[in-house]
Parts: structure tokens; sequence; C-alpha cells
């Protein structure tokens, strides 16, 4: 494949953003359209060629617009249809596609489908979910729990049933055995791809095929089934890109989501290194087990696993993670060398780089003091059932500072006057104090800032061929501080070398690598000195290039 008829989706740079914190244009707190707009200058700047969008739905905003209540109108707390219309329009005339986020596993309790569904047994709509009779001893089907906490059945009273939301109540779960439902959903889609989106973000898609009755939720009997249906009747045939959202994907079963013949998605966002750092009994809440030799094994599994087939998507965080650069790299001294060479060495890979907000001016997580100032359902939902197990206050919020999803979610930190400039009102959650030091205006004003390296590393990537197509291969797979690979096409063999540690390391020069070899790219402010070995500063990274 050449470097023309690659689809859009594999040389463009792709932007999460997050829209109740990205920029507030009226002043009531909360992020929105109209301010997402006001600042895709900002992301023509860096180079990005596509935005996914979380959700801008009606919604009540439980899960902060992950819970749906209408699919084809938008939040009037983030502004209206002809609002998303023009953001579309204007991000279009920039070279940027707007890809919405499709959250159809479930909807929100107060969509119309589920009122009516909770009214009457008989009614259509009612079918739309899943339903079942009290248990043997009157209570739940089974005891599963809910992903925020509580049971994940919830009785009605008005039909006499239970009904199962595997996310919790606020998110009842769609029965995508119903043929109907399943049509509704494909013509919302085509109704937005006829409107000019440039795709969908599909939201825990590894769900919807779930047998509840054999307790199998995860890529369940019928996911694959449904997904190639949703292909035929929305997806197929258009200029569009689909990535599929799943927590249980692995590398060994990637290829069955997007493989070229599957005629199904375009690429996975996937969490096996993600998970892999979770604490087993905890979770996210939990002590973090990161080790980089597991971490760089998993991303190196699915550099392989989709070598020559499917398509990777990379990324280091998303609204549901902590930043980077305060789980990964140092938030102190070397913040803005570590934020450097978390990007070098991951987007770097072959596959489409999924920024998120803020990450490309090193934002870092936030440390709130008071359970009040938390406003993620999970994090919520997780301090009520571990408070309960006596867990103390103090103990949680440690882990909720370290891993929770509201670090992700603080305002865009956009400059140094009041709430950073994200609104000029009182913010939805509190802004995160360092935004003194770290926001856009500043950073945009160093011209060896982060935002600069950001914008140098996706240019890199837009005009060099071997980064978008090269071979990738592992080197030093064992070594506990340096990331280091390959990627190898025709002539041309670029070595990515990242100390991902806080101290020095020294590394014999690497097979290939002669004294002629041209820095591409470094985070120091001087070349790497390529002798018979290399010595890496603390968090130092860099892109030798040989001609072989
Ligand atoms: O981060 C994660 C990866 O395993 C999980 O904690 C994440 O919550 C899970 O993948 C589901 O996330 C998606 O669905 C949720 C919503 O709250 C998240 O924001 C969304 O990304 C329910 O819609
Ligand atoms: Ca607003």
């Amino acid at each position: 494949m050449t470097h023309s008829d690659a689809p859009w989706w594999k040389t463009a740079t792709g932007y999460q953003i997050y829209p109740r914190s990205f920029c507030d244009s009226n002043g009531d707190g909360i992020g929105d359209i109209p301010g997402i707009t006001s600042r895709l200058d900002h992301l023509r700047d860096l180079g990005i060629g596509f935005v996914w969008l979380s959700p801008v739905y009606r919604s009540p905003m439980r899960d902060n617009g992950y819970d749906i209540s209408d699919y084809c109108d938008i939040a009037p707390e983030f502004g209206t249809l002809a609002d998303f219309d023009d953001m579309v329009a204007q991000a279009r005339a920039r070279g940027i596609r707007i890809v919405m986020d499709l959250v159809v596993n479930h909807c929100s309790s107060e969509h119309p489908w589920f009122q009516a569904a909770c009214a009457s047994s008989q009614c259509d709509e009612h079918d739309y979910f899943y339903w079942r009779e009290a248990g043997p001893d009157g209570g739940p089907p089974d005891d599963q729990r809910s992903c925020f906490g509580g049971p994940a059945w919830i009785w009605v009273e008005s039909v006499g049933k239970y009904y199962f939301g595997f996310f919790g109540p606020q998110q009842p779960d769609l029965n995508w055995q119903n043929p109907a439902l399943r049509q509704k959903i494909y013509q919302m889609m085509n109704w937005w791809l006829d409107r000019g989106i440039g795709g969908f973000r599909m939201d825990v898609i590894e769900l919807i095929g779930k047998d509840v009755d054999a307790r199998h939720y995860y890529e369940g009997p019928d996911m694959h089934r449904f997904i190639q249906e949703m292909h035929r009747k929305a997806l197929a045939g258009r200029d569009i890109m689909t990535v599929g959202e799943s927590g249980a994907v692995t590398a060994r079963t990637a290829l069955d989501y997007c493989g070229r013949d599957r005629a199904e998605l375009n690429m996975m966002h996937q969490f096996n290194h993600i998970h892999a750092a979770w604490d087993p009994e905890k979770g996210r809440f939990g002590p973090s087990h990161f080790d980089l030799v597991t971490h760089k094994r998993i991303l190196a599994d699915w550099q392989d696993a989709l070598a020559d087939d499917g398509w990777n998507a990379l990324f280091l965080s998303n609204h549901d993670l902590p930043r980077p650069v305060s789980q990964y790299g140092d938030e102190g001294r070397y913040r803005k060398r570590s934020a450097k060479m978390l990007a070098l060495v991951t987007y770097l890979m072959k596959g489409t780089p999924f920024l998120f907000q803020g990450e490309e001016i090193g934002m870092t997580n936030v440390a709130y003091g008071r359970i009040e100032q938390f406003r993620d359902i999970e994090t919520l939902g997780q301090y009520r059932d571990q408070s309960a197990a006596g867990v103390s206050d103090a103990d949680f919020i440690a882990g909720a500072n370290t891993n929770g999803r509201d670090n992700a979610r603080t305002p865009m930190q956009w400059n140094t006057t009041a709430q950073a400039g994200f609104t000029c009102g009182t913010p939805w959650i509190d802004v995160n104090p360092n935004y003194v030091d770290i926001n856009v205006a500043d950073d945009r004003r160093d011209f060896d800032g982060i935002f600069a390296f950001y914008k140098s590393l996706i240019s890199l990537r837009k005009s060099n061929i071997t980064l978008r197509e090269g071979a990738f291969a592992l080197l030093e797979a064992s070594h506990p501080q340096m990331f280091a690979y390959t990627r190898r096409l025709n002539g041309t063999c670029l070595y990515v070398l990242a100390n991902f540690s806080a101290a020095e390391v020294t590394l014999k020069r690497p097979k290939g690598v002669t004294t002629a070899a041209k820095t591409l790219l470094t985070n120091m402010p001087t070349p790497m000195d390529v002798s018979d070995t290399l010595t890496f500063a603390p968090y130092e990274a860099c892109v030798l290039c040989e001609r072989t």
C-alpha cells in the first residue's frame, strides 16, 4: 500500500475531546459545542486530522453523557444541532473530521424507550431491554454486581420484574437480541453519518452480544454477528473510521474485529496493558502493579498481531484513565521531558495515535482532598462500596487521585486567567490549581514546549512512510527501563529508543546503529552521542535513522 491509497484514518492523528471539560462558551461552567468550535485552530495548529468527540447527545448526565435519553438530539447544556453542524463544517474547513461516540450497549433510564418499557410489559419497547422474573428467593435472578456499584438487576414494581444494568440502574442494557431495536440503532447511525460525521468510536462494543442468562457478558456469542449486521446496514461503502472500545479484546482476538475480511471495524481500543497494572482485587482503585517489561510486551504483541492486517489504535489515556505524565512519567523536574518521551515511544509505533485533551501540554492528575470534589459516578459508587467495606476516606481518596476517572476530566487549562480560561463562571468540577504553571498559552510560547514537540511528532508521522508502514520489532524486550523498537521499510531503519525511567541508562549501541546515525527527533537539547554505548539521561528518548 502506498502513501496515497491509504485511508485517511491511517495517516491522521486523532484527538479526544471530553466536551464537558474542554471549553465553556456561555459561562455556565460546562464545556459546550460552541466552545469546541472556538478552539479548532488549536487542533489545526497541532496537526490533528480527526476528533473523537465523547457523547454530546441529550442525557441526564449521570455518567456525563454515556447515558443517552435522545440519540438524535444534542444535550441543551452542550448546545443545539445547529451548533453541532457548524462545528462539523468549521472542523472540515480545517481538515478535521468529527468522529462521534456511539453508546448503544445501554441507554439512559430516562430514555422514552425505557420509560415505556417500565409502564407496560405489552409495549414494543418493553423487549428493548433485558427483563427477568424474580429468582426462587424473590430476589434478583443472580448476584451480578454493576460496574458503578450496587446490583446489576433492578426491580421495577409497575411490571413486577427485574431489568439488567451492567453499569448501574441509570444505564439499562439494550437487548440486542431484538431485531426492531437493532434497526432503530442502525437508522440513528445513518442519520448521523448522513450529517457528515467522520465515523464512530463504539463504547463497550464487546458487550452488545451478551447472554445474561449464561452470565456471558464480554465478547458474547452474538457480538460479531451484530457488528457485521451493523456494518452492512450503516457502515459499508462510507469513507469513515470506526474504532471499537473493548475491555476484553486481546491480541489473539483483535483480527476477529478489525481483520480486512471481517467487514466489522477498522481498529480497537484495547486495555490489556492498562488492566495488567490494575490491582487484581481492587482494580483501578488499588495499588498500581505497573511493570515496563509487561507493558511493552503487551503492546509489542498487538503490533505483531496486526502487522499485516487490521490496524492499531495508539493511546496513552482517555476520559476514563489518569494523566500519562502522572501515571508513567514525572510530574516534577522531568514533567516536560517525560511527557515528550511518552508521546515519542507510544505514537511512533505502527497505528493511529489517539491523543486525549490536555496531554499536548502535559496536564497532570489532580490531588483532590475531599470526596465532595469528585464527580465521577464510578468513583462515587466505589466510594460507597469501599467505605461500607471499611476503607478510610484518606485511603480511598489516595486511590482515586492516583487512578480515578476525574483526573482526566478536570477542565482544559487554556491560560493563567481565572479558572484556567475554561469558563468565566464556576466550573462543574474544580480546575487543577497547577494551571498557573501548566496551560496552553504558556506552553505554546515555549519553542521547546510539549505542544511544539507534539506538533513535530505529528508532522514527522505524516511525512515519513517508514513510520506509517514500517515493520515493528521490539528491542531490549527484557530491559526494565528501556522501551526500544525499530521500524523498518525497504532500505530505511528507524530506531525508537526511550528511557522510560527517572534513572540514567547506559545501553550497548543497538546492532545496525552506526556513528553516522541521523537523529530524526529527540526530547533533549542535543542529539544522542552515538558511540559504542549510548547514555540516556532520565526520560531521554530519540529516533535514530539508518539507511541499510
Ligand atoms: O477504563 C476502562 C477500561 O477497562 C473501564 O474502566 C471503562 O469504564 C470501561 O471500559 C467502559 O468505559 C466506557 O463505558 C462506560 C463509560 O462510563 C465510560 O466512560 C466509557 O469509556 C459506560 O458507558
Ligand atoms: Ca457552557
